[in-house]
């Protein structure tokens, strides 16, 4: 180890606190400045580290975001900020806090289990609290999203993964030719070619439109909306979530039954997403027709409890071929690109999972690399959005929460996220 661990640290738990706009706390200052939803889970699982307090304050405050029917949204506008597009104003959700209408991977009763298992004399009253929120939330998701096992996304904001190759083929079919003018901010903040092009953006605005037209209706939207993909990442991080559910049901003495029910249709709908090549895909549901995208969220599936040796072989082969952990595109593909956002870039959340999953099936050496990756990535070059897999080369925002919190918690040398 060539580095200062207790200075990193520091400097993590820093960039947490500098982040943190009073009970929530941004991605990174200017180009990210509301909460989003599962950057906040995996912060508060970085925060329970120092100041479980905190930590469940920022779960509260992520719920204060969720919708009647449920659904908790990607982002929750709580007090008005410059340099993001689009704001409040452009979703149009008509409740406070303010809202988008859309939402994204839901990591939180996964972090939520971890932050309640550190310290259960007191995260007790705080988790009956926010157990029903998490129910809630999952039921949304099995009602409105689950077809045949497989949990559909209707916006790829909703991925989590925003211009990853998996939507490549489904976004051919949304027209974006009438969205008018607008002015993006985010390559204000970043170098453009870091961040998806201007055509991926007239469509993810043509999308928003869509479902604000709607009312934001979740029938309407899934009968007639352009885009809608069985995203492999949203099974694969569904099925592990209700499985940590399931166990914060048993210590709270709840019901299971509906639970386990959702355990076993999920477990079914991983099957679908294994396509002809022999690894798990992405599905447009319009066409029918895999995404033929190897991804970083193809290789959750350990994460999500599922053995595969397939995908065991492709993840040799991956790694082979970069230097830095799992790349969000298979660097054998065309579409390969090191530093453009999901198309090829390594983050340090995505090989946080991967790498909890691999160890807890066994796969300690691989997991192992994955994380000192990861602490070199970080170590070396600092708390980036994400990182050229390649040489490392930071990208993106910097000082940012998940990055600092994956350190605290998985990938530095006195990490102490507990699973
Ligand atoms: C749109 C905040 C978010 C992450 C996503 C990442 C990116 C937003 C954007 O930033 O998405 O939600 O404007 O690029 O793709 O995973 O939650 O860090």
């Amino acid at each position: 180890m060539t580095f200062n661990a207790d200075k990193i640290d520091r400097q993590a738990r820093r960039i947490l606190r500098d982040n943190d706009r009073g009970g929530y706390t941004v991605p990174t200052a200017g180009l990210y400045p509301y909460q989003w939803n599962w950057d906040s889970a995996f912060t508060a699982w970085g925060i329970a580290s120092f100041d479980i307090k905190r930590a469940w304050f920022e779960i509260h405050t992520l719920f204060t975001g969720q919708w009647d029917n449920g659904m908790v949204p990607h982002i929750i506008f709580h007090k008005r900020a410059d340099g993001y597009f689009p704001g409040p104003d452009v979703w149009a959700v008509p409740r406070v806090p303010h809202t988008s209408g859309i939402t994204q991977p839901p990591v939180a009763a996964t972090m939520v289990r971890s932050i309640y298992e550190q310290d259960k004399r007191y995260g007790r009253v705080h988790m009956e609290l926010i157990y029903g929120r998490l129910v809630s939330w999952h039921r949304w998701f099995i009602a409105n999203r689950v077809h045949d096992g497989m949990v559909a996304i209707t916006h790829p904001w909703e991925s989590g993964r925003d211009n990853a190759v998996d939507w490549d083929g489904a976004m051919a079919n949304v027209d974006g030719s009438a969205v008018g003018e607008y002015t993006r901010r985010d390559t204000t903040h970043i170098d453009p070619e870091m961040r998806p092009k201007k055509e991926d953006y007239d469509r993810y605005l043509a999308m928003v439109k869509y479902g604000r037209d709607c009312g934001w209706d979740e029938e309407q939207i899934r009968e007639g909306s352009p885009f809608r993909v069985a995203d492999v990442g949203m099974t694969f991080i569904l099925l592990r979530a209700c499985r940590d559910l399931l166990h914060i049901a048993y210590d709270l003495d709840h019901l299971t039954d509906e639970i386990e029910g959702w355990i076993r249709l999920l477990e079914e709908g991983v099957k679908r997403h294994k396509n002809p090549k022999g690894y798990f895909d992405s599905i447009d549901l319009r066409t029918g027709e895999f995404a033929d995208s190897l991804s970083s969220a193809s290789f959750l599936n350990w994460y999500a409890g599922v053995e595969d040796t397939d995908m065991l072989a492709h993840l040799h082969d991956v790694l082979d071929r970069v230097e830095f952990g799992v790349p969000s595109f298979d660097p054998r593909g065309d579409q390969f690109n090191p530093l453009r956002y999901w198309r090829g870039p390594v983050w340090g959340m995505m090989n946080a999972l991967i790498g909890i999953g691999l160890e807890e099936m066994g796969h300690v050496p691989i997991a192992q690399k994955l994380r000192k990756d990861t602490q070199r990535l970080i170590s070396e070059s600092g708390f980036y959005e994400y990182f050229s897999p390649i040489d490392g080369t930071p990208a993106g925002g910097h000082a940012f929460s998940w990055t600092a919190a994956i350190w605290l918690t998985w990938a530095g040398p006195h990490a102490r996220g507990r699973f």
